[in-house]
């Protein structure tokens, strides 16, 4: 009797099989107070509950009929990206938007809160209009229509893009009391669908002697970077859809440049122009920033690829957490070398650790979600999370990221991300 009263009462629960696996589960991730764990505080309603047994109002009169483009609930309005524009005046579109992590979970970031870091705007491009040409040290110079690059065969594959500028605001001095998302959300990990560049590239017939191409955004800041003939002909593609659906105007329609793992201003948007050359372009975005600088102020150019970092999202600043209840302690990992092979987490300030569990698809060069059940009794624990990738690349301690770098450095900030619990339950953000 599938719809008697005692089985609809049951789902406010976990059915017994889920609550006894559950509990299977937090006795062999080891939880790491180490205390015997309660059942999960906070499951409302008794078979008693005149709501629960004779059904909300909302089961007493028929629903809405679903919009053409589903929106998220309404309830769920508060949950958006955070926008920062340097100079609203003088360039309102040159800026970041940023992904709201602490407020995620899974792996996928939604198309709609995917982090946005434009140098001018998004451009309104008409796809009718756009054109991709690939020339230079090519045979047959190509002027792509739309129309023919959208006939191309496609790969689909999940990849993380971070801006190199993310955790750039957890260098100041003092740590910042902001959210996740404000200060590390310039990450996002979506499944991407395009053409292998090295197919368009063979179709171009490129000279074997070319060693690198300039790609050109048809933005207002034209956006052109240089990159490696290897990256090109390894796994980056042109991207035509972002999960599912053609990409977003945020996010370069009708087509971007992806290239896996590497720093995200590479990923060049709105692609007008690949240029096939025997050497860097050495352009104004590769020169003036996204250089590194080294402590005698000498900078580094060309760091491609993306650190092996994570972040714990839950709990994380801004949180209040109660006492003497389960928690979840979760976050994401990722590393542009690779898979994640383990993230491990501590509770005291980086005494001891305890290896977290590993969520989600386990892919290279995406996100990966890891999580550790946790009670917390009331007292000041500091939290951090530490990853390493399969070519055995550890995140660094903030000190020593810092000491590999002058004062001025602002990118491929990957070092541990630390957050205190305090003994009022508010989560505030700390330097260790
Ligand atoms: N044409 C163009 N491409 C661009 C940019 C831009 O401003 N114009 N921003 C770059 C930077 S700095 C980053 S971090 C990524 C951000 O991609 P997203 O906005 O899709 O997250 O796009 C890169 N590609
Ligand atoms: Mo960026």
């Amino acid at each position: 009797m599938p719809h008697s009263h005692r089985s609809r009462v049951r789902k406010e629960s976990p059915a017994p099989e889920d609550a006894a696996s559950r509990r299977g589960f937090l006795r062999n991730t080891a939880a790491i107070a180490g205390a015997a764990l309660s059942g999960a505080a906070g499951v409302v309603g008794s078979p008693e509950s005149h709501a629960a047994v004779q059904g909300e109002r909302w089961q007493k009169a028929p629903g809405t009929v679903p919009g053409a483009y589903g929106q998220p609930s309404e309830f769920e309005k508060k949950i958006g990206r955070v926008g920062i524009t340097g100079y609203p005046d003088v360039t309102p579109g040159a800026g970041v938007s940023l992904t709201p992590i602490q407020s995620l979970r899974g792996t996928i970031t939604p198309s709609g809160l995917h982090f946005v870091r434009n140098h001018n705007g998004t451009p309104a491009i008409d796809p009718a209009v756009h054109r991709l040409m690939i020339h230079g040290m090519v045979q047959r110079p190509l002027i792509f229509s739309m129309d023919a690059l959208y006939r191309y065969p496609t790969i689909t594959r999940t990849y993380f893009l971070e801006c190199s500028g993310n955790s750039g605001r957890n260098l100041t001095p003092e740590p910042q009391q902001i959210s996740a998302g404000i200060l590390h959300g310039l990450i996002s990990n979506s499944e991407w669908t395009g053409v292998p560049l090295s197919l368009l590239l063979e179709e171009a017939g490129y000279d074997r002697a070319a060693t690198w191409l300039l790609a050109e955004g048809a933005d207002a800041a034209n956006m052109t970077r240089s990159v490696p003939m290897e990256k090109a002909l390894d796994d980056a593609m042109v991207a035509l859809y972002q999960n599912g659906e053609r990409l977003r105007p945020e996010q370069g329609y009708p087509a971007r440049l992806l290239l896996p793992g590497w720093e995200g201003n590479m990923n060049v948007k709105w692609l007008r122009r690949l240029k096939l050359t025997n050497g860097p372009t050495h352009t104004k975005d590769e020169t003036s920033k996204y250089t590194d600088v080294l402590p005698d102020g000498k900078a580094l150019q060309f760091t491609f690829e993306m650190g092996v970092k994570s972040v714990i999202t839950h709990p994380s600043q801004g949180v209040t957490i109660e006492p003497h209840m389960y928690h979840e302690i979760s976050g994401i990992a990722w590393s542009g070398a690779g898979r994640i092979t383990r993230v491990e987490v501590s509770a005291d300030g980086g005494v001891n650790w305890k290896d977290a569990t590993l969520h989600g698809q386990h892919l290279p060069k995406s996100v990966v979600r890891f999580q550790l059940p946790w009670e917390w009794h009331g007292t000041r624990q500091v939290l951090l999370s530490r990853a390493t990738d399969e070519k055995g690349r550890v995140q660094p301690t903030r000190q020593a990221w810092l000491a590999q770098y002058h004062a001025d450095m602002r990118y491929h900030n990957h070092s541990i991300v630390t957050w205190a619990v305090e003994e009022d339950g508010s989560v505030r953000n700390v330097y260790a």
